[in-house]
């Protein structure tokens, strides 16, 4: 891998349908993606990557993976590990299968089109501008901030909350089948955790639930602290692709040592830049 520039966001992004880089000319595109997270927690945003430029984020996903870190095993929906002292069928003491890789952020070079998006400053005005919360920061999480999750034939990801407020998916590469996002938008609030409902979810209760098939270039903005959300089993010999970009509304926000260890297989970062590791 070589050390090169930061590739150009407005190459990747379609510049006319979402003009971020004039304000006032992308205020409708804004004031409607407001609407609609206001009301459901989630808004996509069709095409908002070009057909090139989700060509370029293929080609940089392919030669990351691998340094995709795999895992798998059981897991709960709060990310954390169960505690005894709730009755055993309770939320917080079940546990269902995933198995999962993802390339973590101080392993994403310079030169990939996905840290750029990332760091491109008009994403995150329009997210902050969509939540409408006031200023959101990138999170500070040197594993977590941004993931290029990398999911092959019997991946999936069980439900869970996120430890960050608000995750911003990329769809890169769809798999020939299953691998849909899959999500019961705002089941619990800050300090009213809804237990019965997320419950119910849990049992295989579909009736809170919506499916987003993962379309390449459509970004998807969702509320992933209070969203109950999981991937569906892929199928096929195709990887999903899938950028994860994660924000938070107070700035310095980390995820646990368990997360990192069981998502990264480490808890401290690598120091060195990722442009100088060999694939
Ligand atoms: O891959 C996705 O679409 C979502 C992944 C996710 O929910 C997570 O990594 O927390
Ligand atoms: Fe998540």
């Amino acid at each position: 891998m070589t050390t090169t520039e930061a590739p150009d966001v407005t190459t990747l992004v379609d510049m006319e349908r979402y003009p971020l880089d004039a304000p006032p000319a992308a205020a409708g595109v804004v004031a409607a993606a407001r609407e609609q997270f206001g009301s459901t927690g989630a808004v996509e945003l069709p095409g908002f990557v070009t057909a090139e430029g989700v060509a370029a984020l293929v080609a940089d996903a392919e030669r990351l993976v691998p340094r995709a870190h795999r895992s798998a095993g059981i897991a709960g929906a709060y990310l954390e590990l169960p505690d005894p002292s709730w009755p055993s069928d309770h939320p917080r003491r079940r546990l269902s299968e995933f198995s999962v890789g993802a390339v973590a952020y101080d392993l994403i070079p310079t030169d990939s089109p996905l840290r750029a998006l990332y760091e491109w400053d008009p994403l995150l005005h329009l997210v902050g501008a969509v939540l409408g919360r006031g200023p959101v920061h990138r999170y500070a999480d040197p594993f977590g901030a941004l993931n290029l999750a990398v999911m092959g034939d019997g991946d999936q990801l069980q439900w869970h909350f996120d430890q960050t407020d608000f995750v911003v998916s990329l769809a890169i590469q769809a798999a020939e089948s299953g691998g849909d996002f899959e999500v019961a938008p705002l089941i619990r609030g800050a300090g009213d955790e809804h237990y019965p409902d997320v419950a119910r979810v849990l049992d295989g209760d579909r009736s809170a639930v919506t499916t987003l098939p993962m379309t390449p270039g459509t970004l998807l903005i969702f509320a992933g602290r209070h969203s109950l959300h999981r991937v569906s089993p892929v199928r096929g010999t195709t990887y999903r692709h899938v950028g994860l970009l994660a924000y938070d509304t107070v700035p310095g926000t980390v995820g646990s040592e368990l997360l990192r260890q069981s998502r990264y297989g480490r808890t401290v970062p690598f120091e060195c830049p990722p442009e100088t590791w060999p694939v």
